[in-house]
């Protein structure tokens, strides 16, 4: 995918005071999750083409052509997740220490995960005839977890006037034919807006996860359009949180226009916003399920991504792609429990953190509880005995190791502290101080 970083302008900071759980939660995980889950990459034996998005397999399996929509719309006969149980990903995410899930209501390909009034090409109109959205809105409930959507309102590739790929950034033949502005507003009055509001008025998601990368959205996504849609969710639900990719690039407040910025996939920036913002990113390459691909991140990089942005005052949501069955993949399930493990114990040195003026050291970062009066150093590579020099750090009362509460040795100097790891320390994850100051 082509990205585009656009920069906060100086000022714009007008935090929305229904953000801050979605500030103070730091982690939350996102799930792609639909009828692209069943070919889950492949199409007849041949692998999808151009990159690892299995969710695109509509446009990029059968390349250069694309699947035809009525073959891939077949795939609704085939939809049939008998194992999806909403209570295991919650508690799985919860386990994780993560704060919300946010689903894949309808991705590009237009297929809705609810019973949707709005168009038939819903759950309901395959054989599992479950609502998906209202099982995990309710388990989220139950279990204390935020509940949000991700809705694709640019591109949708059933309705006859949804937004289609940029033929410039997907080269396939014969290429789209250009929707007009006529087709693009029937599709946003007829499918867009009214599906959005059945997602605020039926499930109530905390926010809503749109889907812009600049590209040619904003010839789409007017900023009339994306007014008319904020307001429309502003006057449902004010407390309903709104993300930058709804295609702010496009908009004269820009980022000001929404409650939070969203990164382009998988990026951590090296600096942070004066917004609440979040990236997204992949355990693997994939968003929804593929059957090839294998290169997993290991628990320790996600962690790594985790603490680096809440170092910067970001979010991170972590994406799982559930199998055709609707359960979660082993190797997903492993990391999230590897990542549950550290956070049993390190947990707070991620959630309700701020933003921290001691960064960038060669050992690691820092996060800083919110307030102040603590600092968590997070040691990437540990080594018993090694001693730690935090470039900033002033003011110590004194440091331990968070897991065990070992007090540890600190030289103080004037623009640093020098703190020294206990010499029985063994630990091959990310090890943690706690500084009080
Ligand atoms: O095209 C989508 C992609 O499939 C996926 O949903 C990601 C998630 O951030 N958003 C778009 C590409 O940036």
């Amino acid at each position: 995918m082509e990205i585009q970083e656009v920069p906060v302008s100086a000022g714009q900071s007008k935090a929305n005071p229904h953000a801050a759980w979605f500030t103070q939660q730091r982690f939350g995980m996102f799930v792609h999750f639909g009828i692209n889950s069943i070919p889950a990459g492949v199409w007849k034996g041949v692998p999808m083409g151009r990159n690892w998005y299995a969710e695109w397999i509509q446009m990029q399996g059968n390349w250069p052509k694309g699947i035809p929509a009525a073959e891939y719309q077949a795939l609704t006969k085939q939809f049939n997740p008998v194992k999806f149980d909403a209570d295991a990903w919650v508690r799985e995410a919860k386990n994780a220490g993560m704060g919300s899930i946010c689903i894949t209501s309808k991705h590009h390909d237009g297929f809705a995960l609810w019973p949707s009034k709005v168009s038939a090409y819903n759950v309901m109109n395959t054989p599992f005839k479950r609502d998906i959205l209202g099982e995990l809105s309710n388990a989220c409930a139950k279990h204390g977890m935020k509940f949000a959507c991700y809705y694709s309102h640019w591109l949708d590739w059933e309705h006859p006037g949804g937004g289609l790929p940029h033929p410039d950034e997907f080269k396939s033949e014969p290429r789209h034919p250009k929707r007009t502005q006529e087709q693009f507003e029937k599709y946003w009055q007829e499918k867009c807006l009214p599906q959005v509001r059945e997602l605020i008025e039926n499930y109530h998601p905390a926010f809503l996860w749109f889907d812009t990368w600049a590209a040619n959205s904003s010839e789409w996504i007017t900023e009339a359009r994306m007014d008319e849609l904020i307001g429309l969710i502003r006057r449902l639900d004010p407390t309903c949180l709104i993300n930058s990719r709804l295609g702010t690039w496009g908009h004269s407040k820009g980022y000001a226009a929404v409650d939070f910025i969203s990164m382009m996939d998988n990026h951590f920036p090296e600096k942070g916003f004066d917004q609440p913002w979040e990236t997204s990113g992949t355990m693997n390459r994939s968003w929804a399920c593929h059957q090839l691909d294998h290169e997993w991140h290991t628990a320790k990089e996600i962690l790594t991504f985790l603490i680096k942005n809440a170092s910067r005052g970001g979010n991170y949501q972590l994406n799982v792609g559930p199998l055709p069955t609707g359960e979660l993949p082993v190797q997903a399930i492993r990391r999230l429990r590897e990542i549950g493990a550290w956070w049993l114990v390190n947990g707070e040195a991620v959630r309700g953190t701020e933003a921290s003026d001691l960064q960038a050291q060669k050992w690691g970062f820092v996060t800083k509880k919110k307030g102040g009066g603590m600092y968590y150093l997070h040691v990437l590579e540990p080594r018993a005995g090694a001693e730690i020099v935090v470039r900033g750090l002033r003011g110590v009362k004194q440091a331990r190791v968070l897991e065990t509460g070992q007090a540890l040795d600190v030289l103080a100097g004037n623009e640093h502290a020098a703190i020294t790891l206990p010499a029985e320390l063994r630990e091959n994850n990310i090890a943690v101080v706690a500084v009080e100051v």
